[in-house]
C-alpha cells in the first residue's frame, strides 16, 4: 500500500468541515438587513435534463457604513424540500467558494433563508461579483399526465418573472434553457417598456427582462413553459450503495441496490409489444428507460446485475486500461409511472482506493460517494454505507455532498467477532451533476487488529482439526 504524504493537510481538513458544519438560528421575526444592493443580476435556469439547475450572477454593493460578510438568499418554503444543493462563490479574483447555511428562524414564514458567509469581508462601498448555484429537484411536472406508447412527452416548468432576493436589484434579466425547441405553451408577459416581447425566444432558448429596480421580496408574475422531453425521467425513489473494504483480501467491494422509476408522463392504454418491436427496428428517442450505462472506475471487475428474478444476462460489460463502462439492459422498457428495482455491484483493488500513513496504522479510503449511470438521474433518498474492517477505530469522513443524517454502528458477517465498524450517510434529492464526488474517510486500524481476521481463521481450522482428531481416536466399533 502505498503511504500519504500530506497528512497535515488532511487533518486540518477534517478541523475545516466540522466549523462549517454547525446551524443557524435566528429569531422568529429575522428580516435581512438590507445592507446591500443588486447592482445587476443574471438569472440562468437550465432545464436541459430532468431536474433544474441555477446559476444567480449578481454585482452585490455593500450601501451601508460598516463592513458586512452576511449575505441572505429567500428560498421559497415549497422549493425547500426539493434542493439539491446551494453553493455560492466570489466569480471574481480567486474564486473561492463560500460558506453557505440554511436558516432555521421561522417555519411558517412562507420565505425562508440560506446565510452566504463572505470571506473576507466587504467594505463599506465595495462590491463583489457572487455567483450561486443551486438545484432542485422534482420541479418538471408531465403535462399533460399520460401519453400513448407512440405519444410525444412535454414537460411544464412553473416559476417567477424575478429572481428572489432580500436586497434590490437596479437591472436584471433571467434566461431559460430548455431541453428542446418545441415549446407549445409559454407565459406571455406585458411587452416590455420599448414595445418588445417578453420574454423573447432564440432556439431552445427564452429571456424574461432586462428589467428595471426591483425591490426586494417582489417575485414578480407566475411564469410557465411547457416544452418536448425525448428522454425519459430517470429517478430512483431510493438508492443503497454498500461500500465494503477488506485489508485482508485486498478487496474493495460495492454492491448499489436501485428503486428506479420513470417519473415522465404516465404510459396511456396497454403496453403494445408490436409497436414497441416495431419503433425498436428504427430505434428513435424513447421516453422509455431501455437501458443504463455505468461508467465505473477504470480496474473494476467482477461485475453483476440481478434483478427479483435473478440474473440479467442483457447486461455488458467493457473494461480496458482506460475505462470501465457497464451497461445495464432492464428486463423490460421501462415507461411513464413503471417501476424496476435491481441490484449491481463489482470488485477493485484496495489499493488503488487506500492509502497509509507510515506508522502503518492510520489510513485514508477515497472513494466516489456515488458512481450511477451517465444518463440525467435523482436520486429521491440515497444511503451510502462504509463498511471498514474489524476493530477500526477513529472514523472520520468528509463528504462531497449536504447529508441530512449520520448512523454509526457494528456490521456482522461471516467470521467476524467483534464486528465491522459501519456508518451509514444519508442525503436527499440527490442529482446526477454529484456523481463521482469524492467521499474521503480516514480511520485507525491497529496492526493487532490486521491478524484478528486470519488469526479467527486459523482457531476454527484449529478447532475443526483437533475435533476430527479427537473423533478418529474414539473406538466407534460395537464389541471387540
Ligand atoms: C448468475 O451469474 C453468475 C455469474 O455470471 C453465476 O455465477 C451465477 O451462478 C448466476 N446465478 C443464477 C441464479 O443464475
Ligand atoms: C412504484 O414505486 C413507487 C414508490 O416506491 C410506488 O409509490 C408506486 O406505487 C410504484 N408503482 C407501481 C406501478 O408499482
Ligand atoms: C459608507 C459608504 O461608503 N457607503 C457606500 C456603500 O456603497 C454604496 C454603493 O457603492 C455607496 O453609495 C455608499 O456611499
Amino acid at each position: 500500500m502505498r503511504s500519504l504524504h500530506n497528512w497535515g493537510a488532511l487533518v486540518s481538513l477534517f478541523a475545516t468541515l466540522a466549523a462549517a458544519a454547525e446551524q443557524l438560528v435566528l429569531p422568529a421575526d429575522f428580516t435581512p438587513p438590507r445592507v446591500f444592493k443588486q447592482s445587476n443580476l443574471l438569472r440562468t435556469i437550465d432545464l436541459t435534463k430532468p431536474y433544474a439547475r441555477e446559476i444567480i450572477a449578481a454585482v452585490v454593493e455593500n450601501i451601508s457604513k460598516q463592513p458586512q460578510n452576511e449575505f441572505y438568499l429567500p428560498v421559497d418554503k415549497a422549493t425547500l424540500p426539493k434542493l439539491s444543493y446551494v453553493e455560492a462563490r466570489n466569480k471574481k479574483g480567486s474564486g473561492e467558494e463560500f460558506v453557505v447555511t440554511p436558516v432555521k428562524y421561522n417555519d411558517d414564514s412562507s420565505l425562508q433563508y440560506y446565510r452566504i458567509l463572505f470571506e473576507p469581508d466587504v467594505p463599506a462601498g465595495h462590491s463583489i461579483t457572487l455567483q450561486i448555484s443551486l438545484a432542485a429537484t422534482d420541479i418538471l411536472v408531465p403535462v399533460p399526465a399520460q401519453v400513448t406508447q407512440v405519444e410525444k412527452q412535454f414537460l411544464q416548468w412553473t416559476g417567477n418573472q424575478y429572481a428572489l432576493s432580500a436586497y434590490t436589484t437596479e437591472k436584471q434579466k433571467t434566461k431559460l434553457k430548455l431541453a428542446s425547441n418545441e415549446v407549445p405553451d409559454f407565459t406571455k408577459l406585458e411587452p416590455k417598456a420599448d414595445g418588445t416581447e417578453d420574454p423573447t425566444k432564440s432556439g431552445n432558448q427564452f429571456t424574461f427582462g432586462p428589467y428595471s429596480v426591483v425591490e426586494a421580496g417582489n417575485a414578480g408574475e407566475e411564469v410557465t413553459l411547457r416544452f418536448e422531453y425525448t428522454n425519459p425521467v430517470i429517478k430512483m425513489d431510493r438508492m443503497e450503495r454498500l461500500i465494503e473494504v477488506s485489508h485482508w483480501g485486498g478487496n474493495l467491494a460495492i454492491e448499489e441496490r436501485y428503486w428506479m422509476t420513470n417519473n415522465g408522463a404516465k404510459l396511456k392504454d396497454q403496453f403494445s409489444r408490436v409497436a414497441w418491436a416495431a419503433t425498436n427496428y428504427y430505434n428513435p428517442p424513447t421516453t422509455a428507460i431501455k437501458q443504463l450505462t455505468f461508467p465505473l472506475s477504470v480496474g473494476a471487475k467482477d461485475p453483476y446485475f440481478t434483478d427479483e428474478i435473478g440474473n440479467v444476462s442483457t447486461s455488458r460489460f467493457r473494461s480496458n486500461m482506460r475505462e470501465a463502462n457497464l451497461e445495464l439492459k432492464p428486463r423490460y422498457p421501462v415507461f411513464g409511472g413503471w417501476n424496476y428495482t435491481f441490484v449491481t455491484g463489482w470488485n477493485h483493488d484496495l489499493r488503488d482506493f487506500v492509502r497509509g500513513h507510515k506508522n502503518g496504522e492510520d489510513f485514508v479510503l477515497k472513494v466516489p460517494f456515488l458512481e450511477g449511470p451517465k444518463e440525467a438521474v435523482t436520486y429521491k433518498d440515497l444511503e451510502v454505507t462504509i463498511v471498514l474492517p474489524e476493530g477500526a477505530t477513529n472514523v472520520k469522513y468528509v463528504s462531497p455532498i449536504p447529508l441530512v443524517k449520520e448512523e454509526r454502528y457494528l456490521h456482522k458477517t461471516f467470521m467476524d467477532t467483534i464486528g465491522r465498524t459501519a456508518v451509514k450517510l444519508t442525503a436527499v434529492n440527490v442529482v446526477d451533476e454529484q456523481h463521482r464526488k469524492e467521499l474521503v474517510v480516514s480511520y485507525h486500524l491497529p496492526q493487532s487488529e490486521a491478524l484478528r481476521k486470519p488469526f479467527v481463521m486459523f482457531s476454527a481450522l484449529m478447532a475443526m482439526f483437533t475435533l476430527s482428531w479427537i473423533v478418529s481416536k474414539i473406538d466407534l466399533k460395537i464389541g471387540k
